[in-house]
């Protein structure tokens, strides 16, 4: 049973690792940025909140955040483990995070960094053009990403794996579950 964090930067193929991981190993993807889109589509009162956060390429406040995750942990599937995109995005998240786990006598496996430069991140997202993908909003998600999500590499630091997320898909999810075997 594995239950797993990846963190990067927007842009680094979080969302497409971790599509790709979650089914090679048997457990549910929780993508905090698709529930929200979901919401959004939906137009549910929690997708009215996130959205102007997203446009503005902001973090989602943690409350509204938290309780999304701690929701969807509770599903029967999460019990037999999970990989967590793109949350927690910040340390306090990742302390609720710890605390929920806690409570379930659980805690992380392991916590995958994936590690692509600057230039490289802007280029994916203008050619993906999802609708927080300009360029104005990328380079906030960017400083946000620095200021608020970085702190969690020192914080994970007793179970973090870095990955070079350069090169082809298949390439990185190889890296992956070799890092994961180690
Ligand atoms: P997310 O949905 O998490 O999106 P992301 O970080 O921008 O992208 P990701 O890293 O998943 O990249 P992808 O695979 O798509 O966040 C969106 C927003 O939601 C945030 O800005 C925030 O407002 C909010 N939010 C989410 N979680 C939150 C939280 N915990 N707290 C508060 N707010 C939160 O890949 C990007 C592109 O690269 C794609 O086009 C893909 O095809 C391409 N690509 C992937 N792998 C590639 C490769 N190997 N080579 C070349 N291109 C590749």
């Amino acid at each position: 049973m594995v239950r797993l964090v990846l963190v990067g930067p927007p842009g680094a193929g979080k969302g497409t690792q971790a599509a790709v991981l979650s089914e090679q190993l048997g457990v549910p993807h929780i993508s905090t940025g698709d529930l929200f889109r979901a919401n959004i589509g939906n137009e549910t009162p929690l997708g009215q909140k996130a959205k102007s956060y997203m446009d503005a390429g902001e973090l989602v406040p943690d409350e509204v955040t938290n309780e999304m995750v701690r929701d969807r942990l509770a599903d029967e599937d999460a019990a037999k483990g999970f990989l967590l995109d793109g949350y927690p995005r910040n340390t306090a998240q990742a302390d609720v995070l710890r605390e929920m786990l806690a409570e379930k006598g659980v805690e992380l496996t392991a916590v995958l960094q994936f590690d692509v430069p600057e230039e490289e991140l802007v280029k994916r997202m203008l050619a993906r053009g999802r609708s927080d993908d300009t360029e104005d909003v990328i380079r906030r998600r960017l400083a946000v990403y620095r200021e608020e999500t970085e702190p969690l590499l020192s914080y994970y630091r007793d179970r973090i794996i870095k990955i070079d997320a350069v090169g082809s898909v298949e390439e990185i999810t190889a890296r992956a579950l070799d890092a994961l075997r180690d």
